[in-house]
């Protein structure tokens, strides 16, 4: 059986958070060793390198809080280009950077998957479901709107470049989610995501809900995208990133989702996402990202039958 390609791409955006070092996060991967593990695993890797944002033009909002808007946009139409191409030859990994980064891998994920006639599934895993619009967002870090952009919320016409291939909330599922401001509280009361909260993974522990969306997946014929923001695992074994929030997934938890995805084989993209190398202690972090990505492409302790999902 031959295998896709793993297809790394840099994109060390960070305007989209309040802070520096992001732009590390790609660097970070690479020292730890991201490539050297999935070719352990089989895989032909192609490092891309660095994507670098288009020219800015010059954009303003009646939000007056949001940053870096004109950067933003730039980035997100490179990255959904890169997405686009990148998904119709290989596995695209795509190594952040800032969440921001995802308005753009989700555009151009979308845009191929329907292309081919497959429905987008998106697993989200992060202590934020980054549902804000530009109308809502208090903060104005705009790491905090690609899951409303790319569900094709309103407050982006004009700014964003329209994702032509809106992805269907019903289609998206997050998990970990532990900080939520208002106005994503009451977006997603009726927006028809499913959220797996870190109470719903204390009371029903991920296997069951993992399984039931994936199901999904599979009955549906989808495809299916991966976004893995680090400040989904808990901050004490994962402190390399600047929105840590107390509660995070553990150091199981996190490796089990990425084995039971591996199984089910339904992963074709992946977004490593809000590594801060410059927070991070001693590379612990981003050796803890590599090492998940490893579990998501296969690695294994014992050789054993492929459980069903
Ligand atoms: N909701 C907050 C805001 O909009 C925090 C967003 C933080 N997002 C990330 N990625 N770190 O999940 O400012
Ligand atoms: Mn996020
Ligand atoms: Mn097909
Ligand atoms: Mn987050």
């Amino acid at each position: 059986m031959t295998r896709k390609p793993c297809i790394l791409l840099g994109v060390p955006v960070q305007e989209g958070t309040g802070r520096l070092g992001c732009d590390m996060g790609p660097s970070a991967f690479r020292t730890a060793g991201l490539a050297g593990a999935l070719r352990d695993l089989g895989y032909m890797v192609e490092d891309r390198g660095n994507l670098a944002p288009g020219p800015t033009r010059d954009l303003t909002h009646t939000n007056g809080a949001i940053k870096f808007l004109p950067e933003i946009v730039a980035w997100t139409k490179t990255i959904a280009q890169a997405a686009y191409e990148a998904s119709g030859e290989g596995i695209p990994i795509f190594l952040g950077g800032d969440h921001s980064l995802s308005a753009g891998s989700m555009t151009g994920l979308s845009r191929r998957a329907a292309e081919d006639d497959h429905p987008l599934f998106v697993l989200w895993l992060d202590s934020h479901p980054d549902f804000h619009t530009l109308d809502t967002t208090q903060s104005g870090n705009l790491h905090g709107v690609p899951m409303a952009y790319a569900t094709g919320r309103g407050g982006f016409d004009g700014y964003f470049p329209a994702n032509p291939v809106p992805i269907r909330p019903e289609n998206v599922c997050m998990m970990g989610i532990r900080s939520v401001d208002n106005a994503e509280r009451a977006a997603l009361a009726t927006a028809g995501v499913t959220i797996h909260d870190m109470r719903a993974i204390d009371e029903n522990g991920v296997v069951t809900l993992l399984k039931a969306f994936l199901k999904r997946v599979a009955a549906a014929n989808g495809r299916l995208h991966v976004s893995l923001d680090v400040d989904f695992i808990d901050p004490n074994i994962a402190p390399g990133v600047g929105t840590t929030v107390p509660g995070g997934a553990t150091f199981r938890e996190a490796h089990l989702i990425m084995e039971i995805l591996h199984d089910s084989g339904l992963v074709t993209s992946l977004d490593l996402v809000e590594l801060n190398p410059f927070l991070d202690e001693r590379g612990r972090t981003a050796l803890l990202m590599v090492d998940l990505v490893a579990s998501l492409m296969g690695r294994r302790v014992l050789d054993r039958p492929t459980r069903s999902f």
